[in-house]
């Protein structure tokens, strides 16, 4: 399987984030690809290779253009603010709910950071936009190669994407690359693309931008967000809305899930693939699931995730994987390439 490294991932690296009324060190961190990286080169997994440079024109087939504006300028806005910002992240701190507006765009800074974001858990740092930027380019690549025939693809990029909606950020991520394969798997002529989102969170910002689409099906497995992040999407009776009614499938779990339910519901989530027909897949490839994971809050062991890997193989679909969470540093890359493995031996 061909990866996709992007290069620049660690030009974002965010200091700090909001939990319980602390600034804490940010769990998502560099190291995350470095061991994934490292554990493909240990193991020969094929080859490494850097992105396709796409056109921003692909960007808009998912991100709306003031967002894009945004995210492309905002560091520099911040340190024109004042200086001294260049040694501090961008967190933001309002937000417009509910009854307030968010069709007006304010001037201040401030105000428009809280309109494209979704929590103060998401530091945006100088190289933030370069690394996101790229990070796109190893999605459209991963799914141009699927799309050109190969058996699978893998990003393997951060900051992760599936959080990311078509015009915010937050869970750690900006631009959404899953969501960007599976548009140019569209593009390159397939007729309907599934997204299996295997994350330990629900991918609220994948669900949102085709939640109304009949032509790219998705369904998560993930945390209950009663309890876990990002607590107001991912539950069950979220079915799809207008012509993509029936196109999006959630199931929930309860925290302390071990792998012998996660894999039933992983069969149950195929079989709604399977049954809307799909042409390709695209893994939104999460290894928080994980039993040692910081954060979140499910038992799988690292064995388990060759098992997963050949369950997908078994969907019979070329696939992108696109690299997402996963925060026990030390094991994420074990973890990620177990999955890949096990799709390739299973798939061979
Ligand atoms: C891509 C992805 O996995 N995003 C996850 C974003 C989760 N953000 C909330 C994390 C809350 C941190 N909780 C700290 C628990 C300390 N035991
Ligand atoms: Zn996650």
């Amino acid at each position: 399987m061909l990866t996709y490294y992007n290069h620049l991932h660690s030009q974002h690296h965010g200091k700090l984030e909001m939990y319980r009324g602390e600034l804490v060190p940010c769990f998502e961190v560099p190291a995350r690809v470095d061991h994934v990286l490292a554990e493909l080169k240990k193991r020969k997994f094929g080859a490494i290779v850097p992105p396709e440079s796409f056109d921003d024109s692909a960007l808009l087939g998912i991100h709306s253009q003031r967002y894009l504006d945004f995210l492309a300028g905002a560091w520099d806005e911040w340190v024109a603010l004042d200086a001294a910002n260049a040694w501090r992240d961008v967190l933001p701190s309002v937000w417009p709910v509910r009854t307030l507006r968010s069709d007006v765009l304010p001037t201040n800074f401030a105000a428009r950071l809280g309109l494209f974001s979704m929590d103060a858990g998401t530091p945006l740092t100088e190289g933030t936009w370069d690394a996101a930027r790229a990070g796109a380019d190893c999605a459209l690549s991963a799914a141009q190669a699927v799309g050109s025939g190969q058996r699978a693809a893998f990003a393997l990029t951060r900051p992760p994407g599936h959080h990311a909606g078509a015009d915010f950020f937050g869970g750690y991520c900006f631009l959404n690359n899953a969501a960007l394969a599976a548009q140019a798997l569209r593009d390159q002529g397939l007729e309907r693309v599934a997204i299996l989102d295997i994350d330990y969170h629900h991918g609220n910002g994948t669900q949102a931008i085709f939640y109304e689409r009949a032509d790219v099906y998705f369904t998560s497995l993930h945390g209950d967000p009663q309890t876990e992040y990002p607590f107001y999407l991912g539950y069950a009776d979220e079915l799809g809305a207008g012509a993509g009614l029936g196109f999006n499938r959630n199931w929930p779990l309860p925290r302390g899930t071990g792998f012998e339910l996660w894999r039933a519901t992983l069969q149950q989530a195929l079989q709604g693939i399977a049954a809307f027909g799909a042409q390709a897949l695209v893994v939104s490839l999460g290894l928080d699931t994980f039993d040692g994971d910081p954060v979140a809050g499910f038992h799988l062991q690292s064995d388990d995730y060759l098992s997963m890997g050949a369950d997908i193989a078994a969907a019979g679909l070329p696939t992108v994987f696109v690299f997402e969470g996963g925060y026990a540093v030390a094991e994420v890359g074990i973890n990620a390439v177990n999955v890949l493995q096990g799709f390739m031996a299973a798939a061979a």
